[in-house]
C-alpha cells in the first residue's frame, strides 16, 4: 500500500466528487453518512494546499426536467438543480480559493456522471503535469466510481480514498471497488492527521 508520506507528491492531484448538499442527509438524493466525508476531505485538502497540489472539485448540475430525473423516464428524483442550495458544495467543506470547479450533468440530451465526460478535465490534468489522481467524494457507487474508471481509461493512476466516499448502497460500495480495482486503480484507509 502507499504510504501517507508519499500521498499528494509533486504530480498529484485531489480530486473530490460532488460534495454537494443534495447527496447529503436532508438533501434531494441523500446518501447515507453522506456528510461523514466532509472532516476526511478538508484534511486532504490542507495536506494539497501545504504541499501544492491542485485540488478539483466537480459538482453535478443539472437544469430544469434533466433527463436522469423520474419526471424526465430517468431513475433520479430531481437533484443539484443548476443555482439551487442543494447544488452548493457542503457548508463545510474547505475548498481553497484555489480550487478548480468542473461542472457537469448539464447536457439536456444524456447524463454525466464522470467528471472526465466532455469536461476537458482529462486535458487540464496533463496540461498540469499531473500524473496521479487521489479521489473521493459521493456517490461511490455512481459519480465516484465513473470518475475512477474514466481516470485510468484517461491514463491516470487513480487511488480511491475509502473512508472520503459513501455508496448509495453498501453493495454497490462494494462493486464498485471491485471494478475500481479491476481497471487497476489502487484504494487506500490512509488519512493524513491534522
Ligand atoms: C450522482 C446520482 C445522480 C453522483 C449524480 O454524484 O453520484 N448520483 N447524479
Ligand atoms: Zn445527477
Amino acid at each position: 500500500m502507499t504510504e501517507l508520506e508519499d500521498a499528494l507528491a509533486p504530480g498529484d492531484a485531489l480530486i473530490i466528487v460532488d460534495v454537494q448538499n443534495d447527496f447529503c442527509p436532508g438533501g434531494a438524493l441523500p446518501i447515507e453518512n453522506g456528510n461523514a466525508v466532509v472532516p476526511i476531505l478538508n484534511r486532504w485538502i490542507a495536506a494539497a494546499v501545504s504541499r501544492n497540489v491542485p485540488v478539483y472539485a466537480s459538482r453535478d448540475w443539472h437544469p430544469a426536467g434533466h433527463v436522469s430525473f423520474r419526471q424526465s423516464g430517468g431513475p433520479w428524483p430531481p437533484h443539484c438543480l443548476q443555482d439551487s442550495e442543494g447544488a452548493r458544495f457542503h457548508p463545510d467543506l474547505k475548498l481553497p480559493d484555489s480550487t478548480v470547479i468542473v461542472t457537469k450533468g448539464v447536457r439536456f440530451d444524456r447524463d454525466q456522471n464522470s467528471a472526465f465526460d466532455q469536461t476537458g478535465l482529462a486535458r487540464h490534468l496533463r496540461k498540469a503535469g499531473i500524473k496521479r489522481l487521489w479521489i473521493g467524494g459521493l456517490a461511490e457507487d455512481i459519480c465516484v466510481l465513473a470518475t475512477v474508471l474514466d481516470a485510468r481509461r484517461e491514463g491516470f493512476e487513480a487511488i480511491l480514498i475509502r473512508e472520503a466516499t459513501r455508496p448509495v448502497t453498501p453493495r454497490g460500495g462494494e462493486e464498485a471497488r471491485r471494478k475500481m480495482q479491476e481497471a487497476g486503480a489502487a484504494v487506500t484507509g490512509l488519512t493524513p492527521a491534522l
